[in-house]
This record gives structure tokens, sequence and C-alpha cells, in this order.
């Protein structure tokens, strides 16, 4: 047994056993007698993290020796959610650890529990980065995510009378096992100043400068363990703090700098995640915070460059391809541009060559108020230089916009970095296309959509830059570890390698009408219901049937994507039930995870209304239990990673060209949960795969939504007609969900009726109507129920990760894998 010095070679049970035991005595200073769930949890995780560490250093060393091109995926967030027993899996130590912890009277379960979320997003970007980084690894590519160290993620959300409130979330309050330290690697970021500009003796002209401030990033590596490959990347997120040697140097300049002289509190940099998905607000911490993490990133690839490279810039575009996640980190184009022409002395087309080699950019949305723009002003005062470099990038890209459109000013208006106006703006999505070498959408409708409305005469300008990949989802993550029982139950039936291999899942379609299958599977799915009922009683004290139909929306609470919609179909039903105490319905339990951004009103008003009608329906006798309405406070991955396994339906309900993708849908359809959703986004590809009797799709097409936007939508003309509708409506204005306070839900109804129903959910209601009342019939029949979730468990191969990853490696990347040496 001492002999065994590898750390690597995998640990059996035994040693797995007194690996924990050492930790709980030498790290945490306690032992087994004492050791509370926490204490064990983190023995734990020491013990693993020590395997991980093994492999990383592996990793880095054949990396570093084999000289390797790698991806630079930089995203203001990443939404990792608990990393134990994802590493157990992709480690392939799951039984071994649970084992070895049995036998010290402890369950794995109940120690997995103790683990905070990493909740460093919001939403779909966030996960879809998290998602990325466990396929770049699985698939043994070299890849390194960058990101910000945010002290506070995204905000705890507590319901107290039915309304949201935002606690903070302080993840790191008790330490993180998976995290270390890098002090070597610090980097400095300046801000503010002036710029100086100097006449060289060459008659070059060169651009000083000087900071009014700088900040110190402090980089802390988490490693990303790949399935059962040998590859651990790392994803590097930076946390600010004050620099030591800050402003004297500045300071001493002059009184020049004195005026100029701007503040920012270093440590709050890194402190805070903005909460805001799809609402851009232009705060001037959320550009210092993505200045902040581009710059430190981009110095520490060019410190790795220059290790292997020396000074020598030519083969920078073969080792180096930044993926912008979103616009977030566009400020990184002008930034490589200052590197390269003020520091590297470069001239502007050598550097611009380089640059746009260099980067490619990914749309999330098309959302008009998502779309990231900075007033000239801010840009000028935090970063002067920068300004000036976008300003010349835009001078330049206007020639070419004349050559291709000559004297056409409507058009350079358009296409312009700048908006004019009021207040000159800098858009940042015009600055990514144009420092991109390829731009992409998330899903085929959505990048269509990008490039006939969004970027059309981008798209003239540079024909094959725009282009699609869809999103995906790691099967790691949201099948085998969340789905235990599901995924044991394939294994048994079509073998175990379709966790890297989704496409092996169709091998299950012949089993969609085997009798005996459809019970084991069935069986599967009332157990993980029966875990979240338990969930649902221990959270809210709720009963729930798990005969009845769980039907499950989980996602940011907005209005375009309808959980409004939703809500008024349960009125409907509830309605129905009241006036007809026959009413034919299989029970339902509708289910909802959503947090709204703090500022957003309506979305908040409209958790209000759905925890309401919750209570009101949920306490009726009439209602005979056919309707629970069940909303989980602080939805986030490991509770998503409860609620998918337990759900028969998934909606997937936004309007038509909304949203992009969605990839909460790919993770349900995964989970033998039966989409009812519209053509848009992702839905439309999900669709394709498991065929239309395998989906209840509805509502408007895109093109529908246009025609009517078109010829003048009118939401009381639905009202009128539709006399469900209008009861609905009008109970919302009544005290009948809110005893005492009537009012409290009008603002529902005034945003559906008087502003104009944006997202057209009264256009929608009837067909929604009519999709519900064909999953009532279709889950009658259990066979072709037990059929269809087989079915769409089968088809979901597109949609791992790993074939978008492999999209972008073949078609934008083009990278290749490193084997990892011992
Ligand atoms: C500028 C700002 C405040 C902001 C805008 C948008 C901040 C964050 C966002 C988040 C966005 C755009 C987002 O999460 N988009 C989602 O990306 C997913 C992954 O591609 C898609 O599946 C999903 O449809 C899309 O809404």
């Amino acid at each position: 047994k001492a002999a065994k010095t590898q750390p690597s070679s995998p640990l059996d049970k035994a040693e797995f056993k007194a690996a924990i035991v050492k930790h709980l005595h030498c790290t945490l200073g306690t032992d087994e007698n004492k050791a509370n769930n926490h204490a064990w949890w983190k023995a734990t995780c020491a013990a693993i993290q020590a395997q991980v560490l093994e492999g990383l250093r592996k990793t880095q060393k054949s990396h570093y020796f084999n000289d390797t091109r790698a991806v630079h995926y930089f995203s203001a967030e990443f939404l990792m959610g608990r990393l134990l027993s994802n590493n157990l899996q992709n480690l392939g130590l799951f039984d071994v650890a649970s084992g070895a912890l049995k036998e010290l009277g402890v369950e794995i379960t109940d120690i997995m529990e103790e683990e905070p979320d990493m909740a460093l997003g919001n939403g779909g970007l966030g996960r879809l980065a998290a998602c990325f980084i466990d396929s770049l690894a699985t698939m043994e590519l070299p890849a390194i995510g960058y990101g910000i160290h945010y002290e506070h993620g995204l905000f705890r959300q507590e319901i107290k009378s039915g309304a949201q409130i935002e606690r903070p979330d302080s993840w790191r309050d008790y330490g993180n096992p998976w995290e270390i330290c890098r002090p070597e690697s610090i980097q400095e970021v300046p801000l503010f100043g002036y710029v100086e500009t100097k006449y060289g003796e060459s008659g070059r002209i060169q651009k000083e400068w000087h900071p009014g401030s700088i900040v110190k990033g402090i980089p802390w590596d988490i490693p990303v363990v790949g399935y059962e490959g040998k590859t651990v990347n790392v994803l590097r997120l930076w946390q600010s703090d004050s620099s030591d040697y800050f402003n004297w140097d500045v300071f001493n300049a002059g009184g020049y700098v004195d005026a100029q002289r701007e503040n920012v509190q270093a440590e709050t940099i890194s402190k805070v995640l903005y909460p805001n998905d799809e609402t851009e607000a232009g705060k001037e911490l959320r550009l210092i915070q993505q200045y902040f993490f581009c710059s430190c990133s981009l110095k520490d690839i060019i410190r790795r460059y220059k290790r292997a490279h020396g000074d020598d810039w030519s083969r920078f575009a073969d080792q180096v391809v930044i993926q912008l996640n979103d616009t977030h980190p566009a400020i990184a184009i002008p930034e490589l541009m200052r590197i390269l022409v003020d520091r590297a002395e470069l001239d502007w087309d050598q550097a611009w060559g380089i640059s746009t080699k260099v980067f490619a950019y990914t749309n999330h949305t098309l959302l008009p108020e998502a779309l990231e723009k900075w007033p000239a002003r801010m840009i000028e005062k935090i970063l002067p230089r920068h300004l000036e470099i976008i300003y010349e990038i835009n001078h330049r890209f206007m020639a070419e916009v004349d050559k291709k459109w000559p004297s056409d000013n409507r058009i350079k208006a358009k296409l312009s970095i700048i908006e004019e106006g009021n207040e000159k703006m800098v858009r940042m999505g015009h600055l990514s296309v144009i420092g991109s070498f390829a731009v992409n959408g998330v899903a085929e409708m959505h990048s269509r959509l990008v490039k006939s409305d969004l970027f059309p005469e981008f798209d003239a300008l540079w024909p094959g830059k725009l282009t699609n990949v869809t999103n995906g989802i790691t099967p790691r993550r949201w099948l085998k570890a969340c789905n235990p029982e599901l995924s044991k139950l394939i294994d048994k039936k079509i073998g175990s390698d379709w966790p890297k291999d989704l496409y092996k899942l169709e091998a299950l379609e012949k089993y969609a009408d085997n009798k005996a299958f459809q019970k084991q599977f069935m069986q599967v799915k009332l157990n993980n219901k029966q875990l979240l009922a338990d969930e649902i009683r221990e959270s809210l004290d709720i009963e729930v049937d798990v005969n009845a139909i769980f039907d499950v929306q989980i996602k940011r609470l907005h209005e375009y994507k309808r959980q409004h919609l939703n809500l008024l179909h349960i009125m409907a039903l509830y309605r129905r039930l009241l006036e007809n105490p026959d009413y034919d319905m299989v029970p339902r339990v509708f289910i909802f995870g959503a947090k709204a951004a703090p500022g957003y009103k309506l979305a908040k008003d409209i958790i209000y209304a759905i925890n309401k009608v919750a209570d009101k329906i949920n306490n009726d006798p009439r209602v005979n239990n056919k309707i629970k309405v069940v909303f989980l406070p602080n939805y986030r991955v490991s509770l998503a990673e409860k609620m998918i396994p337990a759900s028969d339906v998934s909606e997937q309900i936004s309007t038509a060209g909304k949203e992009a993708s969605g990839t909460g849908n790919m993770k349900l359809a995964l989970n033998g949960a039966i989409t009812v959703g519209t053509l848009d986004g992702a839905n439309v590809e999900i669709a394709e795969e498991v065929g239309d009797d395998n989906i209840f799709i509805f509502g408007l097409t895109v093109e529908e939504v246009h025609e009517l936007k078109e010829k003048g939508y009118k939401p009381y003309d639905y009202y009128y007609r539709d006399p469900e509708i209008k009861a609905v409506l009008d109970w919302l204005e009544t005290d009948y969900f809110t005893p005492g306070k009537p009012g409290a839900l009008v603002s529902i109804k005034q945003s559906l009726l008087d502003h104009g129903d944006q997202y057209m959910v009264l256009a929608d209601f009837r067909s929604y109507c009519d999709a519900q009342i064909a999953i009532d019939e279709a889950y009658r029949d259990k066979a072709r129920w037990a059929k269809m979730a087989i079915i769409n468990t089968a088809k979901m191969g597109k949609f791992t990760s790993d074939r978008s990853i492999k999209d972008y490696v073949e078609r934008i990347w083009k990278l290749s894998p490193c084997k990892i040496e011992n």
C-alpha cells in the first residue's frame, strides 16, 4: 500500500476512506466523531481535489510542451452550480466515494447538499459557458475559461407573503475547496487618466495612456475535469484588489492628473454580479468589470505566449483564439489593439490583421433592450485611449462601407459603431462584428434572424462571417449526475458510452413501444417525482400527488418568456372547475422556478400573482386536488437538477422570435419531459428531432408575429371575443386572489390590454389552451405517453454540448485535441 505514491492512479475504496479521514484530521482539525456534514463535505472535496490537481499538472505540462493552440472563452458569467458530484462522475469515482463514505457512516447525498452553488451567472448564457468548458475538457481540447471572481453571485431569492425578496449570495463564506489562488500571476489594470500624444524620432505618432489609478487582478483557478479523459483544464476568475503601488507614480506626474483623477474602490469591482439579464443598464461599474477581466485575461494570454515565442507576434493568431460570450467582453478588442499598437509598437494594419484573426463573437439575444451600448463620454472617462481606438476602428470601417455603398449616409449611420444622438453611444455589437472573424447565433432560427433582422448589411458586406452554432448541454451533469436512476436504466439497456456520444441514445428508440421498458422508464420518472414531492413538502408544506402531471416552467422571469401565459391558463382551468365541478381533467401540478431582476417591476408582479393564485387554488376544496400550483423559491442550478428529472411537461412558451435558443428545453426533453412550446429558438430543432407526434407545438410563428405587428395588433379584440380571456383578466382586478387588496394584480392586466401586450400573450392564449387539452388527452393513454417520453430522451443526441463544441472547433476555432502524457 505504501508503495502507491502515484496519486493519479484511481483510488480504491479503502484509500479513499483513508484520504477523507486524513483531511478531516489534517486539513480541518476535527475527527470522525465530531465532524458534521459540512466537515465531511470539505474533507471529501479535499480528497478529490488531490486527484484533480495531479491531472491539472499533467494537462498543463502537456499543453506547454506541445505548444498547443488554445481557445480562450471570455465570459462575464460562469454558472457552475455544485462541483462535487460532477467531479466524482467525471473522474469515475462516484461509487467508490459513496461506498467509502457509507463505511464511515455518512450518506453521500447528504453531504452533497452542503455545497453552496457557484452562482456566478444570471441564466442561459452563464450556464452555457459552464457546459462548454465541461465539453472542452471532455474532448481533450486545450481551453481556458476567463471570467470574474464575484464575491456575491446571483442574489438568493426568498418569498415573503408571495413577493420576491433579494438577499445577498455569499457562496464563499465558508471557503471554496475547489479553487486555487495564483498570486504569481497577478495582473495590474489601469483605469481613468489621460492620453499623451508623442512624436517619435521616426515621425511616428505614439500614444501613451497615463492612467489615473491602477487596480490589481488576482487569479483564482477552478479545475475543470473532463469526463473519463485525462484533461483537466482551468477556469480562471479574476478578483480585484487595491494595488499597493497604486497612485504615487501617477500622482507625482503633476496637477493635471489630480484634476482628472477618478476613483473606484478597487475591491468593489468584483464584488457583485449584476442581476439583470436582458436589460442593459449602462452602469459605470459594469463597464469597469468588463474591462477589468478582459485586461487581466489578455495580459495573462500574452505572458504565456511570450514565454514560448518571445516578441515575435507573427504566430499569435495561430496560437490564440478568443471567443466573446456576447458583447460583455467586447472591450477586449480595443484593448488588444492598444497593446499591439501602443505597447508592442506594431503598425495599425498589422495589429488589426492579428486582432481580427483572434476574436470570434457569439450573439445571445435580439431583444433591443439587451443590446449593449455605452455612452462615449463614459468610455472616455474610464478608458480614454480605448475610445480613441474605437473611433479609429470606426473611421477605417466607414471607408470600407463607403466602398461597398458609395456616399450612402443612411447605411453609414446604421452600421457605424457610434450611434449619434443626444448622447453619443458606442454600440458594442457592431464593434464585436467588425473586430471578429466569425459571428454566430445560438440556434438555427436565431442565427437566421441575426442575419436578416439584426445585422443584414454586415452579412452582405462579409458573406459567410455570420453563422450558426446551435447550443447544447452537457449530458454528464444533465443526465448522468442529476438522474442516476435513469442513467443506470439506460446503461443496462444500451451500454454506458452515451455520456461521451449522445447519439447513442437513439438505440433506445426501438424500445419505445416495449411494454416492459415503458414500465421501467415511467417507474424511474415516478420515483423522481416522489423525490421532488418530498422536497416540495419540506420547502413549502404543500402535498402533491405523484400521479398528477408534473408541469414545469423553470427559467428567468421575463415577459417574453410568458410565465403569465401559463398563469392565465391555470386560472382558466380553475374557473372551469368552479363552473363545472365535474370538469374532466388529469390532475396537474404546475411547478415554477424563476428569479426576477430586482428592478423589473412587472416581473416581480408576475411572481407575486403566481404565489397568490397558488395560495387560493391549493387551499380551495372545490378544486379537489385536481390543480396544485407550486412556486419553488430560489431557482438555481442545484434545484434544476432536482426538478428536471421529475418533469412530465416542459413549458417553452416564449413569443416566437424572442428566445434565442433556450437550453432548459434540451435538459427537460433529455430527461423524458414532453415539450409544450412555440416555434422559437431551439424548440424548432427539438421538434425536428423528436417529430411532430412527440411535442406539442402551438401559437404564432415568427412570420405570423411579424404580420400581426405590421397590420396592427389589438389585444382588446381578443379580450372582447374570447369570454374566457375576459373572465380571467377581469378576475385579476378583483380582490379574489388578494383578499382585502383589490387591484394588487392589476398591472398584469394593464400590460396585456392598455400597454399593448408586446409579447402577444392574448393572441396565443387559445392555441395554448388547446395544446394543454391535447396534453391532457395524451397523458391518459399511459403507453402513448411513455413512448413519447422515451423518444424524447432517445432523440436528444444533437443537443449535447460536445456537438456544439465540435461545430465551434471545426468551423471557427480550428483546434486539435491534445493527449495528456503521464
Ligand atoms: C447587457 C445585459 C444587462 C445583459 C443582457 C443579456 C446581460 C445578460 C444577458 C443574458 C443573455 C443575453 C442570455 O442569457 N441569453 C440567453 O442565452 C442562452 C444561451 O445562448 C440562450 O439559450 C437564451 O435563449 C438566451 O436568452
